[in-house]
Parts: structure tokens; C-alpha cells; sequence
């Protein structure tokens, strides 16, 4: 996985404000204090993204723990009013650069956009995508960038990484791995989502082959493939508890 921290620090040195975008499914996860520490005085808006992906109870709980946070969902223009309006507040009237900030894949482009009202950003469902910060008009006074993923200096627990979709399905090497430990955190989510009973990790990744007919040529269940599956459902925010 390439470092950006040269174009993140840069920018969030620039910036008057810094948007840090979490994924709402796993706020903890994609939380990341060096940035906080980088960002110094300046203003912090956290912005709990895709929360069109989980619970409205689970946002509520996630409410009380991230005061300064604005919960949206990019991908159906939620919340997006709220979060320019508290930008504006801070800028009282100035010109502003807002660094858009957080780990690979939490929807930072996506954040810009919705916010434009059109695709000025360039996003993908794959991690590591924005590779270059780029400028984007919002209003007069209000210029977001975007910026490349990164994560924290110490952060290199691979099977997190993966399971959150900050290393790429693709490309993660130990998928069954990162697959039970997603089943471990989401269960209910996953379980209900393939159609196959609560039970084991390993056993869920194994019911979930043999219905989704995930077979070796042996005729048992391919559980690297069908471990890759779940990420990807999960990576592309196609696993939830809505529908
Ligand atoms: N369901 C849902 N999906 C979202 C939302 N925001 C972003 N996504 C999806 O999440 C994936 C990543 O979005 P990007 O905006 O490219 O994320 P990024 O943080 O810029 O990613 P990198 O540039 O790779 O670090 C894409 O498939 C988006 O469609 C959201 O609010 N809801
Ligand atoms: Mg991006």
C-alpha cells in the first residue's frame, strides 16, 4: 500500500479546517489520532460517513461518543446541508481550504461530491484511489481538497485493514482471515444478508459457499473465495440490514 502521508501532511498544515471522514460501520476502526495530533488548533469536523449503512440506533449510540460529528450518506445526499452549514459557522464570513482527510475507502471523494452537488471527485469502490490532492470549489468561500487515504504510522494489522476495506478485496492476502474476523464484528448483518444461519465464523464463510455454490474442483467449499466475496459485498456497501 503506497504512503501519502507527504501530500496528507502538507495539506492538512494548509487547510483552516480539517473534515475527517469515518466509516459509520466501523467509526473506531477508521478513527485516526495522528491525524488529530497534525491537525493541532485547528477545527476538527468529524464526518461519519455511508450512514445509509447502518442502524438509525447505532447512530444514535455513535452521536453521544462523536459530539462534533455530522453524520451523511454521500451516496443519498443525507446530511449534506448540515455539514456545509457547520463549515460556514466556523468560516464566519472568511475564505476557507477544508482538508478532506481519513483512512483509504471511508468515502472522502464521495464526501466532496455530494457536498458540490456534482462528480468533481474521482471515487471507486477499490481503496487507494485518489492519488493526488485536488482543489474543488464548493461556494466563493469555501474550497474543499481531497486527499489520498492514510492510515495511522503504527497501524499494521493487515486483517483489520482488510476487514474494514482499507486494503483492497483484491489485493488482501489473507482473506479468510479477514472475512471471519468481519463476521465476528457483523454477524447479524452478514448472516441475514446471504441468507444462512448465525453460527462460527468459519462455519458462516462455509454456509455461505455451499449456497452460493462456492465449490474446488473436490466439490467442498472454496472459503479464500468466498471470503473475498464478503469483502467485496462489504467493501462496496452492498451488505446491510435495511432491506
Ligand atoms: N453506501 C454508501 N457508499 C458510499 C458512501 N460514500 C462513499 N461510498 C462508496 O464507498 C466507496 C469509496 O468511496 P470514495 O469516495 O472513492 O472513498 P475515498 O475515501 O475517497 O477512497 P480513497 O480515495 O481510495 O481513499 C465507493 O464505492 C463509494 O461509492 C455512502 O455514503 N454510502
Ligand atoms: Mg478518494
Amino acid at each position: 500500500m503506497k504512503n501519502f502521508w507527504g501530500i496528507v501532511n502538507h495539506v492538512v498544515k494548509q487547510a483552516d479546517i480539517i473534515l475527517l471522514v469515518l466509516d459509520a460501520r466501523f467509526p473506531e476502526q477508521t478513527d485516526n489520532p495522528e491525524l488529530i495530533e497534525k491537525a493541532g488548533e485547528k477545527d476538527i469536523i468529524y464526518v461519519l460517513n455511508k450512514a445509509d449503512l447502518v442502524e438509525r440506533k447505532t447512530l444514535e449510540r455513535l452521536k453521544k461518543k462523536y459530539p462534533n460529528c455530522i453524520y451523511i450518506s454521500s451516496k443519498e445526499h443525507q446530511g449534506t446541508t448540515m455539514l456545509l452549514h457547520k463549515i460556514l459557522e466556523i468560516a464566519q464570513g472568511q475564505k476557507v481550504s477544508v482538508g478532506v482527510v481519513g483512512y483509504p475507502n471511508t468515502g472522502k471523494s464521495s464526501v466532496i461530491n455530494a457536498l458540490k452537488g456534482r462528480k468533481s471527485a474521482s471515487t471507486s469502490p477499490h481503496s487507494g484511489h485518489t492519488k493526488a490532492k485536488q482543489l474543488i470549489k464548493i461556494t466563493d468561500n469555501v474550497y474543499l481538497i481531497d486527499t489520498p487515504g492514510v492510515l495511522p504510522y503504527m497501524e499494521r494489522d493487515k486483517i483489520k485493514l482488510a476487514m474494514i476495506g482499507a486494503e483492497d478485496f483484491t489485493k488482501t492476502k489473507d482473506p479468510d482471515l479477514a472475512a471471519m474476523e468481519l463476521i465476528k464484528n457483523k454477524k447479524k448483518m452478514i448472516c441475514k444478508f446471504y441468507g444462512v444461519k448465525e453460527s462460527a465464523p468459519e462455519k458462516v464463510i462455509e454456509h455461505i459457499a455451499i449456497k452460493y455454490k462456492k465449490l474446488s474442483k473436490g466439490g467442498e467449499a472454496n472459503i479464500n473465495e468466498t471470503a473475498r466475496m464478503i469483502l467485496r459485498d462489504w467493501q462496496k456497501g452492498k451488505i446491510t440490514l435495511l432491506h
